[in-house]
């Protein structure tokens, strides 16, 4: 065996060379990988006694991508393609031997080897646009040559890791070898490669496929359109399918020459680098200062879940699907059954749609177990409270839970507002108290804020961290404050919305310029669909807010087609004409002078505050890193990944400028405009929020 540098080796194994990586955690193609690959294969091509050559990773995986961390500094090395040149020319069958994820880059790689085997666990994709990117090292103009044009557009533009089985059927991988057995399955692929005879497959050569498609523009103008509402606002996934159109009309070089140059458009501009931002924050959120990874957690087998609501439901099927066994808990038998109604509901309309399996809706609904006494809690490992939001409420469920539960069992609240700490002190265990924050609905929306009380202890915190993985969340670890992270900003930009329709703004004027800006929805489409009566009581309503004055006028919102839009029978939202009447009236008798608003002061209005609050959080300590409060917001209330979070967008638009907005604000609108003093801080010294 002969090593070539420090993660590169060549073993020459009678007539078969072994070329094998081994670079963790991921063997991305970093500068000394890509000098140990080009070493190794110019030494196998020199070698007389190397027939064939195969291409193995060690670790967990093969070549999982370009190495991101290297992206935007000065490149040292051989270049990915100078490597890619070495084993595409290979006088002698290059195999790629694949297991893990063959990702972006690496697939890239393998895509020039002559032939590609895998294991059945293996994946392959070319994720590139998930960070803003598209794959530049030829991804785009070989895969649609072996895939075709319509899987090489899906596959490029949702970055999916297709499974080795799938990736076999469509000629991605050449052959699938033995779970466990790669090494030795490639080995004697290559040597069936040569006792056959078998050419030199280069993909860049095949054409077929992409001819398919050629002069018919209509393949795309479909594509474009079937999913023009996913990619909404991002660039990415347009310049990924204008490569695949290259592919299509160009020859080859000249279709690389376009991939390299639509390639560096993204890599250049802001989206990408708050994609690439997002995906080292979200790995960061996991890492907690004062509880180290090797922190002991408690096993969780079974979990009680109290209220059979919307979000109590929710909140089991996450633990459902993960097949841990739920004891669900409601008072009244019709709520408790209606309750496990809507879970079976759910289940069985995503097997309507093919997503799962009959069998699969029996065995989720058989490690559920419905019940009207809390003492069937007594055995479980983990309890989340999902009841009404009420503090009275919430501390008479802890002091029962306090009775029930087995020691050691973690008690957490779904609570989006109240102090865990004034919760936990009803029990006798405020260590084991926790707040466990799901986003509506439960069992879609991937944060998972996990709120910190003062004595949580630290085995349980690192158990939360742990299970929101396994029930596929993010979580991000919080302090306790009203509203906690993302709540308590969400306010901010409500209150100014609500402001700025007094003031001279109308509700769509409003949702408008947040929806350009990329949200999914504005506040006043946000609260026609949640319906404008939540938590409003007719008994005791005074026209005090234009809501209030909505709810009187019996305008509920989407539910009975008129809130703050008028709707159609479809659901259509048109500005209602009734709606701006109440509104001028409303400012009229608070003496309020309207205006004209411009769009830029609405945006600056509602999400200049928000990066202010968020600047409080930090400084308090109720978020670890500015990094974590993105998570928040782009996982928990749809802000655009590709503006990379509230905090990073702020720096972007430079928190100079952000400050000197504040203070104007401050100025002439008063109080809620105060600057914090961590902004003024940072401001002063130069820094940004990673300084903080
Ligand atoms: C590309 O290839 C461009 C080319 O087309 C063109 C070039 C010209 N670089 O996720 P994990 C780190 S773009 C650097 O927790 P898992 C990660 O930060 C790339 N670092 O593990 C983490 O570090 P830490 C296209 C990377 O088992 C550690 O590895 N490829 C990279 O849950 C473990 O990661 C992609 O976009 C990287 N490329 O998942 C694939 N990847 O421990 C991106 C990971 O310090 N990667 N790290 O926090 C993934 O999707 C997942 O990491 C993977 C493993 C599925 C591979």
């Amino acid at each position: 065996m002969a090593a070539i540098n420090a993660v590169t080796d060549l073993t020459v194994e009678g007539d078969v060379g072994v070329v094998t990586l081994n670079s963790p955690p991921v063997n991305a193609l970093s500068a000394v990988v890509r000098e140990g690959l080009k070493g190794a294969f110019d030494a196998a091509i020199a070698d007389p006694a190397v027939k064939a050559i195969v291409l193995i990773c060690d670790g967990k995986t093969f070549i999982a991508g370009a190495d991101i961390t290297e992206f935007g500094k000065a490149m040292t090395g051989p270049s990915l393609q100078d490597v890619q040149n070495a084993i595409e020319n290979s006088p002698k069958p290059v195999v790629a031997a694949i297991h893990g994820t063959a990702l972006g880059g690496g697939l890239e790689v393998a895509l020039v080897a002559h032939y590609r085997v895998a294991v059945p666990s293996a994946k392959a994709g070319l994720p590139e646009v998930n960070i803003g990117l598209l794959p530049g090292a030829g991804g785009t103009q070989r895969l649609p040559r072996i895939v075709g044009v319509e899987k090489a557009l899906e596959m490029v533009t949702s970055g999916q890791h297709v499974p080795a089985k799938a990736a076999h059927a469509m000629g991605l991988f050449d052959e699938l070898v033995e779970e466990g057995n790669l090494r030795a399955g490639a080995i004697a692929f290559a040597r069936k490669v040569l006792a056959e005879g078998r050419p030199l497959n280069k993909v860049r050569e095949l054409s077929d496929k992409v001819e398919a498609a050629r002069g018919k523009p209509e393949i795309f103008e479909a594509f474009r359109k079937a999913n023009a509402k996913k990619f909404r606002g991002f660039m990415a996934p347009e310049n990924n399918i204008k490569c695949i159109e290259a592919a299509v009309n160009l020859p080859f070089d000249e279709g690389l020459k376009e991939e390299r140059r639509l390639f560096m458009e993204l890599m250049t501009g802001s989206q990408s680098a708050a994609q690439r931002y997002v995906f080292f924050a979200e790995r960061q959120a996991a890492k907690i200062p004062d509880v180290p990874d090797d922190t002991p957690t408690i096993p969780i087998k079974k979990v009680g879940v109290i209220g059979a609501g919307t979000m109590g439901g929710g909140i089991s099927m996450n633990f459902l699907n993960a097949g841990i066994p739920v004891t669900i808990i409601e008072a009244k038998p019709e709520n408790l059954e209606r309750g496990v109604g809507v879970i079976r509901k759910n289940y069985e309309n995503t097997a309507k749609k093919g997503r799962l399996t009959q069998d699969d809706v029996e065995k989720r609904m058989g490690l559920l177990t419905p019940s009207m006494d809390m003492e069937a809690l007594a055995d479980c490992d983990l309890i989340i409270e999902a009841v009404f939001e009420l503090m009275e409420i919430k501390k008479e469920v802890f002091t029962k839970l306090d009775a029930i539960a087995k020691p050691g069992a973690i008690l957490a609240t779904n609570t989006s507002y109240l102090n865990i700490d004034e919760i936990a002190a009803t029990t006798k265990r405020p260590e084991s108290v926790i707040g466990l924050h799901f986003f509506s609905p439960a069992n879609v929306m991937r944060l998972l804020e996990i709120v910190r009380g003062d004595k949580t202890g630290k085995e349980v915190i690192a158990t939360a961290m742990k299970l929101s993985k396994t029930i596929g969340k993010i979580g991000v670890l919080v302090g306790v404050c009203h509203g906690f992270v993302g709540n308590r900003m969400l306010a901010q930009r409500q209150r100014e919305a609500q402001k700025l329709i007094l003031e001279g703004a109308m509700p769509w004027d409003v949702d408008r310029v947040l929806y350009d800006f990329g949200l999914p929805m504005g506040p006043f489409a946000m609260s026609d669909l949640a319906g404008l009566d939540i938590g409003w009581d007719p008994a005791k309503t005074s026209s005090s807010t234009v809501r209030e004055v909505l709810c009187e006028m019996d305008r509920r919102g989407q539910k009975n087609g008129k809130g703050f839009y008028d709707y159609d029978e479809n659901r259509n939202a048109s500005p209602s004409p009734v709606v701006e009447e109440v509104i001028r009236d409303f400012a009229e008798k608070r003496q309020i002078q309207r205006r004209e608003i411009s769009d830029q002061e609405i945006l600056e209005r509602c999400l200049y505050p928000m990066v202010n609050e968020g600047a409080k959080i930090l400084e308090e300590g109720k978020a670890i890193r500015a990094s974590d409060i993105d998570i928040v917001w782009i996982n928990g209330y749809g802000w655009p990944v590709y503006r990379g979070g509230p905090m990073f967008w702020g720096e972007l638009v430079g928190l100079d400028k952000i400050l000197a907005k504040m203070r104007e604000f401050h100025a002439t609108l008063g109080d809620d405009f105060k600057p914090s003093a961590l902004l003024e801080r940072l401001v002063a010294e130069g820094k940004g929020f990673k300084d903080a």
